[in-house]
């Protein structure tokens, strides 16, 4: 059986689904750490996980096209690898359909249902892709896409695969690690060892684990997840009408928060100054920094703006989370209710803002689910 080697979970990943394996860490869990624990970092893997020998292992480098093209193929070891000068980046990963299930409510959609949790931060370090494709002579080119092959394959032997522009691998502003470390160790198996490419500010579709290829080429991955899954559409397109050729593959993910603690229904109570503390992450993907965290308690009458943690690196290259907490205070009447809703909005550093509602942004696979997080809470 193929599912013969996967490796051991930690029992607090909360299992969407097991085969393939599918798992979030518990909400409040992952609003505590600003470095997601390796071991309660969210799992999304689409097939098997790949047996991986780090003493064999091999990353092939291909150059169809462009100034470079037609040079023999390179590959390098995991030694070499780690002989290029190291970087490291904070970046969150996020899978495109977090926080799908608060989507699924407005109108059922197809995709594993996500909470909140499908994300999680890292330090990642490895070797720059631009170090790598610099020194075999790639040139920028508008026209050109890199493809990344993982060591997973599905039953008709097709890996997985994802692309990004050439541009994106080529910016060192862009980020773009072949990463041997999450958080100052190797990468565990969930998370693609020995070798993960790291696209800062991209879906988590793109950041493809077990990584064995690299091809520049002049179009993008034909993989199944490149051209005909995590791509949005209008609230009206169905699966009759879809048309997945003329929607863009997701890359940089729109502005999105979510409230931590307290969780859905939990009974909370004011302190003695009548507030209540809320904490939760916000992020927003192309590199763009989070602005501001707005909360409020009473439907928008009146919002508060959180207090942010995050990394001190220059906007344009804002590739961590950050997390933020409030302390909302409540009226006099509110404290009299049995319980009442919290909403949460991030703004980023370009003023985009979280969309109000989810009926608005409906779509057929559940993806780019990022309307106010809206949490209703009991009170005592
Ligand atoms: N890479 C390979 N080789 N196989 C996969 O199934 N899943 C992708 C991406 N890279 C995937 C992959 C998706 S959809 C997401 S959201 C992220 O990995 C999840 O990364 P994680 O499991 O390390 O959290
Ligand atoms: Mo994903």
């Amino acid at each position: 059986s193929p599912w013969a080697q996967e490796p051991k979970r930690n029992a607090l990943l909360k299992p969407a689904s097991e085969r393939p394996f599918n798992a979030e860490p518990p909400l409040a869990l992952l609003g505590e750490h600003f470095y997601t624990p390796n071991e309660l970092f969210y799992v999304r893997n689409h097939l098997p996980v790949p047996v991986m020998q780090a003493e064999q292992y091999e990353l092939e480098l291909d150059v169809e096209a462009g100034a470079a093209a037609g040079q023999p193929t390179r590959t390098l070891t995991l030694a070499e690898l780690k002989a290029l000068p190291k970087h490291s980046v904070t970046a969150a990963i996020m899978c495109g359909g977090n926080r799908r299930s608060e989507m699924t409510r407005v109108k059922p959609v197809k995709g594993l249902s996500w909470g909140p949790g499908a994300v999680g931060n890292a330090k990642w370090s490895g070797a720059r892709l631009c170090d790598v494709l610099q020194a075999m002579g790639v040139q920028p080119n508008e026209d050109l896409h890199v493809l990344f092959e993982g060591a997973d394959l599905d039953p008709t032997s097709h890996p997985y695969g994802a692309s990004i522009p050439l541009s994106k691998a080529l910016d060192p502003r862009g980020d773009v690690v072949l990463a041997y470390e999450m958080n100052e160790e190797p990468l565990n198996r969930d998370h693609g060892y020995p070798i993960r490419v790291i696209v800062p500010g991209s879906v988590g579709a793109r950041n493809v684990k077990w990584l064995t290829r690299i091809i520049v080429a002049d179009h993008e991955s034909d993989s199944h997840w490149q051209q005909n899954d995590y791509k949005g559409f209008s609230p009206s397109t169905d699966w009759d009408t879809v048309d997945f050729k003329k929607a863009q593959a997701i890359q940089a993910m729109p502005v999105t928060s979510a409230i931590c603690t307290p969780l859905p229904n939990e009974r909370v109570k004011p302190d003695s100054e009548g507030f209540i503390t809320v904490r939760g992450y916000a992020w927003s993907g192309g590199g763009r920094r989070i602005e501001r965290v707005d909360l409020t308690s009473d439907g928008g009458k009146s919002w508060h703006v959180a207090q942010l943690e995050q990394e001190t690196v220059p906007d344009g290259r804002h590739y961590g989370w950050s997390l933020w907490t409030a302390r909302v205070p409540l009226s006099a009447e509110q404290r009299k209710q049995e319980g009442l809703e919290i909403w949460a909005k991030a703004v980023d550093s370009a003023y985009n803002v979280q969309p109000e509602a989810f009926e608005h942004i409906w779509n057929l696979r559940g993806v780019l689910a990022n309307a106010y997080h809206k949490v209703p809470v009991k009170l005592s």
